[in-house]
């Protein structure tokens, strides 16, 4: 971790959002990843993202494992609750904290290592009970922190630095977290703000398991010709399938486009999802549709961005476990223990 805080230096003119904070104030420290990092241009839509939201600082709890992109949550929202857990144990740290207190907005930070390696048995479990949360996983095909030894999710015949052709199979996370029911599943990349801060505004509104793989390269490890994740190769090879805009739930929505173009959802809190067709034949609430497309064009050597699923009316771990509506940290004593009688009858009920 960094020990470099930012300067308190607030300009005046500085734009507030609906609830009176500037983006400053839901900056962190100040980062110590290398420039140009992929990692620290998700950091930066994270910010933009809860700004726009107009998120209550102390609302959110940002939870991460080991590695550069699980370091990236002390570099924004330094006046959220934060948990830098073990490697490879966010996802379940995170289910404990919001089965504690389902008040908070809950945003997992991982890497493919942290999540496809050591913790894919987390991975797994967190998606398929659908825990309310918004899980990212800044994907760079290697571990950047121990150096850049392929990931799990390093393409097959991708090129390390060092000239070696990867030999393994790749795992890809979104078809995994297709299969395994997570109800809002997108891919992003870190070089395209523009598409990539919608699809966290999303991830954030969404009730259940929202999973957002974030294509981000690593300058210094995996950044070279040969390599399936550096800038060049992205760019020139990224199929996005829509636009995303999310539409808070106090704002009037317009009708500014034409019939087929675009595909409004509307979120649990109200806001509407406005999902802008660039394949005109794509839909997001096909699931099956959506993992044959990924595989498709994985096959041609294309990674395919946007927002690639969702059910809106998605049910999440508190609905399946039938907790009640109060955070269980505020229950008080009496409540949590309703006393000798209550169990006498429980007891009778029993025999
Ligand atoms: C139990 C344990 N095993 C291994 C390590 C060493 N280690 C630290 S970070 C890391 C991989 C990080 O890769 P990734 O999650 O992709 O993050 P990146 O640095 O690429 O962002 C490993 C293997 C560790 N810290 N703890
Ligand atoms: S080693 Fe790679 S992943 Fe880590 S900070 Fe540097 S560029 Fe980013
Ligand atoms: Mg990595």
């Amino acid at each position: 971790m960094t020990y470099i805080a930012k300067p308190k230096l607030h300009h005046p003119t500085l734009a507030c959002n609906a609830i009176g904070f500037t983006r400053r104030d839901y900056e962190g420290k100040i980062s110590t990843l290398c420039a140009g990092c992929g990692h620290d241009s998700i950091s930066a839509a994270i910010i933009q993202a809860c700004w726009e939201l107009d998120i209550q600082p102390h609302r959110l709890a940002k939870l991460s494992g080991i590695g550069c992109s699980s370091k990236t949550p002390d570099y924004f929202l330094g006046q959220s609750h934060g948990f830098n857990t073990v490697h490879g144990r966010m996802p379940s740290v995170l289910t404990g904290a919001s089965l504690a207190n389902r008040a908070l907005i809950y945003l997992g930070v991982s890497g493919d290592g942290d999540s496809a390696s050591i913790g894919i048995g987390q991975f797994v479990h967190a998606i398929r009970r659908g825990v309310d949360m918004a899980y990212i996983v800044e994907n760079n095909g290697v571990y950047g922190l121990t150096k850049g030894q392929f990931s799990a999710t390093a393409d097959q015949g991708s090129v390390s630095k060092r000239g070696v052709a990867n030999s393994d199979s790749a795992l890809d996370m979104v078809t995994m977290a297709l299969q395994l029911g997570a109800s809002y599943v997108a891919r992003g990349f870190s070089g395209d703000k523009r598409q990539l801060v919608p699809l966290i505004k999303g991830a954030l509104s969404h009730r259940g398991a929202a999973f957002i793989d974030i294509v981000s390269p690593c300058v210094a490890f995996n950044n070279h010709d040969g390599s399936t994740r550096s800038y060049d190769y992205v760019r020139a090879h990224n199929e996005a399938v829509n636009r995303l805009d999310v539409i808070p739930a106090r704002t009037e929505i317009a009708v500014d486009y034409g019939a087929g173009q675009s595909i409004d959802v509307t979120a649990h809190d109200g806001s509407v999802l406005r999902l802008h067709k660039l394949d005109a034949g794509y839909d997001p609430r096909d699931r099956i549709a959506a993992m044959n497309l990924v595989q498709q064009r994985h096959s041609r050597g294309e990674i395919v961005t946007g927002l690639l699923y969702v059910e809106p009316e998605a049910e999440d771990l508190h609905v399946h476990l039938g907790t009640v509506a109060a955070p269980l940290n505020s229950l008080q004593a009496d409540v949590l223990c309703p006393g000798a009688g209550t169990l006498a009858e429980i007891n009778a009920a029993l025999r």
